[in-house]
């Protein structure tokens, strides 16, 4: 078996850069190549990193083989609200990326491939509460539409040339040190950024809009234990249902008041609204608990707690 070396591509995202760092922990800096199309900034100037374009084939198949790499972690995406603003460049992006790495896992026999999906991968019609693994999909955002036909894409390449992709339906993630990258579910990260600056926040959904959602912390374990799970423990192929918590806007504003008491909120629902309202409230993950034993840690006042006190103590990620 060759030695582990892995390549993460969309480092620079708030997913990215978290990641890298578990996987350093791991395997070690030496044998993780973090990338983005920008250059590396904060921690990732820490380890090996190349910036590079993922809609570059050629590229992409070079950097392989120069590195001998073993893994990919293909992150890089447009989001649900960046993507509606420019519908063809998402799917493009989102798809032809997605389909770049797959072939290069097949064609260089490569041992893994970690793609992300989402909640965006249902829809209107979709069950809302404990919205099921197996379920109606019927995404309206383009976004959606990319996370639900590159489900079927993971899973044609594995039955098709055996390519060992897995993938995670992430709900809305949370993180502090990198700021939001124009996801329906980034007020819950930016509500903390606000929190702390102006102790007040307009909210762009409404008070009541429930959303499955999940601490960095929690993102970065689901991730790794999927992708260090035995593959006879990987029953689905498609994507995982994950889930941690689910909240609305006026919880979160609550939650923070008991640290900040003098925080106000405001809501000014706009386009984003009818994103939410088409997605689930809840998601039932019991196969992800069952196939490789997902465990998720953090509910919403311990991960307010845990934000708000490392954004006190580290304003840098503040600017
Ligand atoms: C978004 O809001 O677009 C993302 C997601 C749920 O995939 N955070």
């Amino acid at each position: 078996m060759k030695q582990t070396k892995i390549l993460l591509i969309g480092a620079g995202g708030q997913l990215g850069s978290e990641l890298t760092q578990g996987l350093w922990s791991i395997y070690g800096k030496d044998n993780v190549i973090a990338s983005d199309i920008k250059e590396a900034t904060g921690i990732l100037q820490e380890g090996r990193y190349e910036k590079f374009d993922v809609m570059q084939r050629d590229k992409l198949f070079e950097l392989i083989k120069k590195n001998d790499i073993t893994q990919i972690y293909h992150l890089a995406a447009l989001l649900s609200a960046t993507g509606e603003k420019d519908p063809r460049w998402a799917w493009k992006l989102n798809m032809e990326s997605l389909l770049f790495v797959l072939e290069a896992a097949h064609e260089l026999k490569l041992y893994k491939v970690y793609w992300p999906s989402s909640i965006a991968a249902f829809g209107p019609t979709t069950p809302k509460t404990n919205t099921p693994q197996d379920t109606i999909m019927d995404p309206t955002t383009v976004y959606g539409i990319t996370k639900l036909a590159g489900e079927l894409w993971c899973e044609y390449y594995f039955r098709r040339y055996g390519v060992d992709v897995r993938s995670l339906r992430y709900p809305g993630l949370i993180g502090y040190k990198t700021p939001p990258g124009g996801g329906t579910t980034d007020y819950a990260v930016d509500i903390y950024f606000k929190a702390i600056r102006e102790k007040k926040y307009e909210c762009f959904l409404a008070a009541d809009t429930y959303l499955p959602m999940m601490y960095m912390d929690d993102a970065v374990k689901a991730t790794l234990d999927l992708m260090e799970a035995p593959a006879e423990k990987v029953k689905v192929r498609t994507s995982y249902n994950i889930g941690a918590m689910s909240f609305c806007p006026a919880q979160v504003a609550s939650t923070i008041k008991k640290f900040i008491p003098d925080f106000s909120i405001s809501y000014k629902p706009d386009f984003r609204q009818a994103i939410a309202d088409s997605w689930p409230k809840s998601i039932d993950d019991s196969a992800a608990r069952h196939d490789w034993g997902w465990q998720h840690q953090f509910g919403l006042e311990e991960m307010t707690k845990d934000i708000l006190e490392n954004l006190q103590q580290h304003p840098q990620y503040l600017a």
